[in-house]
């Protein structure tokens, strides 16, 4: 199973992220947008995992000590690709939103995950391979308490990139 470690937003949020990326369509000549059921945060991209992998995961988020904390999107931005960016919505790069990362990404490194340790961007992803003339931009801010994690299965369903939660953490 390929794998990942996420936040998943409720439907106030995901309003919102919707508006930016169909925002975003709206002014680009190509690219591949984020279904909405697909938008998310990633926290830790683990890769492809066997059962007594995944067990270990799920350890991991059981074990990760975080209290509910704000998260706050203010505004969208890219990552330079050839062939067409990386569009998102950032997250505020708060403390517990780093904590929670760095501990999770820590407790895999130590449990022999060959996890990315490297810095952390908070983005949700509206779309890959996006042509456009557009500059990232500044939102009004909106957001709102992160109380679960999610450990998250990524495969393709007839085609279909489907995310599906597996396991979950609730404070
Ligand atoms: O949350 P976003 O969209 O930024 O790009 C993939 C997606 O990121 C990323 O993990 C998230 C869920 O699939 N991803 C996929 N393969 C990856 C890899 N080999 C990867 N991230 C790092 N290394």
């Amino acid at each position: 199973m390929r794998l990942f470690i996420a936040i998943n937003f409720g439907p106030a949020v995901r309003e919102r992220l919707l508006a930016l990326r169909d925002g975003l369509r709206g002014k680009s000549s190509a690219g591949n947008f984020s279904e909405p059921d697909n938008l998310h945060l990633t926290l830790v991209f683990i890769g492809e995992c066997d059962a007594a992998q995944t067990a270990r995961v799920r350890s991991a988020m059981d074990a990760a000590d975080f209290e509910p904390f704000p998260a706050v999107i203010a505004r969208v931005g890219r990552f330079g690709r050839r062939g067409g960016d990386i569009w998102w919505a950032g997250v505020r790069e708060s403390k517990p939103l780093l904590a929670l990362q760095r501990e999770l990404t820590e407790r895999l490194l130590r449990d022999g995950f060959a996890v990315d340790a490297g810095d952390y961007h908070p983005h949700i992803t509206l779309g890959r391979e996006v042509v456009t003339g557009e500059k990232p931009w500044e939102t009004e801010p909106f957001g709102e308490t992160v109380s679960a994690i999610d450990l998250m299965k990524s495969e393709r369903i007839r085609g279909k990139l489907t995310y599906t939660a597996i396991h979950t953490v609730s404070k």
